[in-house]
């Protein structure tokens, strides 16, 4: 690089960090003053004690999501849902390289063609029925938004459009896209350097071709389509590849979307993966958006969770002040997870095949309350291109939870019994921490509720300060009060809060205020 291109990006660097304040001042000002709405998606049409708490149910089909909001999400307290990229996608017709063996795979959707809603999900009508369906149950839908990119293989969509790498008719053409050269410095026109910005926002992302989201009629198609959405019911966004977009672009695309039918701003969690210097950080993208996803904190997750029997070196104890004071990003400013469709493939995170493990963390980040919380339900595979279940011309079949294709981690009680927890405690804090210095840890949220969790193969029992006062407790993790009576474990804590309990081997015991017999 000369030297002269490494000054630019340099003061392109520093603008880059002066921009996003300007533009938060400026989308405040757009939407008129009075006080700023909550960064969190909060719940309008929501049932008592409801707050936060995401599912995301990555590629299933519109029918089989509307379904689990009005039979699950809605019943067990969820506040949103988090449905795949809904834009009409690549649809392969051939197999590429020789190692390829999946015709369909999942990362199809990753690569749009138009705007237009006919995806491997469903129909557009069917998509305008599950937001309803789901509103209606109180639970409010964001959508994954591809904003970056288009395609990078193929010529034929799922809708039956046709298209070429920079054409998509009556949608963007060449000059819409940023080319080698011109705009991105490297030699093949790909990203090579993660860490250099002008090829992290504007040279290809693996060959997919890079929107001109500087370019004013790009912004405009953008926010036309995430305008649609919202006039849908939609409530907000994940934003694929916000890193590869930038936060200028970015504030400059949320300064041009309406409020919601709830009237609130969209929530905008942006997908930023860590690792990257300066304002290509996740740190530097906190000011563009409401929220950045909590890449970071899977990994806190993974290690304290699964290097126990692997390896001894992290534990639960290792928990103690994770989230701000464990390096992450503010709480308020974190979509959290233990996996997404990315990290349960590529090793940074716990996944489905950890089994009790994986249930376990949940209930953690649940319990624990750093971040929006979002729990992962998704299709299994063995392979990490597998398709999701679909008929023979890729279009995803009905979710089937009895089935070993599908991962309902949303709705098994160990986990919904940790979202009713989740909005009984509310913003309490993190109290009476508790651990054994491995895998055995416990805590309480204020006075509102208390939890132990315990990662080792073997039961174990101790008394604990709960912060509770004292009673028998039905533990939500087991079961629920019903006519006063508990359909699981209960616990009883004596006079001055303290309790002996008998914490399982890889399960929790949790119990709030509410969860008195
Ligand atoms: C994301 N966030 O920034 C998504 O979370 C991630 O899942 C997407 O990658 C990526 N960015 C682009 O939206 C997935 C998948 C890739 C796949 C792309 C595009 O992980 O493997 O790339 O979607 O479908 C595939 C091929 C790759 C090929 C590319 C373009 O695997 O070998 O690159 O298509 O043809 C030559
Ligand atoms: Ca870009």
């Amino acid at each position: 690089m000369s030297v002269r291109s490494s000054s630019f990006a340099a003061l392109a660097a520093v603008a880059a960090i002066a921009l996003p304040m300007a533009g938060v001042v400026a989308l405040n000002d757009s939407l008129g003053s009075g006080p700023p709405d909550p960064v969190r998606p909060v719940t309008a049409a929501a049932g008592p004690g409801r707050t936060d708490v995401m599912a995301n149910l990555f590629e299933w089909n519109w029918t089989s999501v509307a379904s689990e909001c009005t039979g699950v999400l809605g019943p067990a307290g969820y506040a949103g849902v988090q449905v795949s990229q809904p834009a009409d996608s690549l649809k392969r017709t051939e197999l590429g390289n020789g190692s390829d063996t999946v015709l369909h795979p999942w990362w199809e959707i990753y690569q749009p063609v138009s705007y237009e809603l006919t995806s491997r999900m469903g129909t557009e009508a069917e998509f305008r029925a599950m937001v309803k369906t789901c509103r209606k149950a109180g639970v409010k839908v964001y959508v994954d938004a591809v904003v970056n990119h288009m395609t990078g293989q193929g010529s034929l969509s799922y809708g039956g459009r046709k298209y070429s790498h920079f054409e998509y008719d009556g949608l963007y053409d060449a000059a819409d896209f940023h080319q080698k050269g011109t705009d991105c410095p490297s030699a093949s026109g790909g990203i090579e350097d993660y860490n250099n910005l002008q090829q992290v926002r504007k040279c290809e992302l693996v060959g997919l071709a890079d929107l001109r989201t500087e370019k004013p009629e790009v912004r405009d198609q953008l926010a036309k389509y995430l305008n649609k959405l919202i006039g849908y019911g939609v409530s907000g966004f994940r934003v694929d590849a916000a890193k590869h977009v930038g936060q200028e672009d970015l504030i400059a695309l949320e300064n041009k979307l309406n409020r919601t039918v709830d009237g609130d701003r969209p929530y905008v969690a942006l997908e930023v993966f860590g690792g990257g210097p300066g304002v290509l950080s996740p740190q530097a993208f906190t000011g563009a958006g409401s929220a950045v996803l909590g890449l970071d904190a899977d990994i806190q997750i993974k290690n304290a969770f699964k290097s126990y029997p692997a390896d001894a070196t992290g534990s639960l104890a290792t928990l103690k002040g994770f989230g701000a004071g464990s390096g992450l990003v503010a709480s308020d400013k974190a979509l959290t997870f233990v996996q997404n469709h990315d990290t349960e493939r590529n090793g940074d995170a716990l996944n489905y095949k950890d089994g009790a493990t994986n249930i376990l963390a949940n209930q953690f980040l649940l319990g624990y309350g750093y971040g929006t919380p979002q729990v992962y339900s998704s299709f299994a595979w063995d392979t990490a291109d597998d398709s999701p279940p679909s008929d023979k011309d890729g279009f995803v079949t009905d979710t089937d939870c009895s089935s070993k294709a599908w991962v309902c981690v949303d709705a098994d009680q160990a986990v919904t019994g940790m979202v009713a927890f989740h909005n009984h405690v509310g913003g309490a804090p993190v109290r009476n921490w508790w651990d054994d210095g491995g895998n055995l840890i416990a805590f309480s949220r204020g006075s509102a509720g208390w939890i132990a969790l315990n990662n080792d193969k073997t039961a174990h029992t101790a008394t604990f300060s709960t912060g509770l006062s004292a009673g028998t407790y039905c533990d939500v993790t087991t079961g629920k009060v019903a006519k006063g009576k508990c359909s699981g474990t209960t616990v009883k804590v004596a006079a001055g809060g303290k309790a002996q309990v008998t914490v399982p081997a890889k399960a929790a015991v949790a119990f709030t205020k509410a969860d008195r017999v």
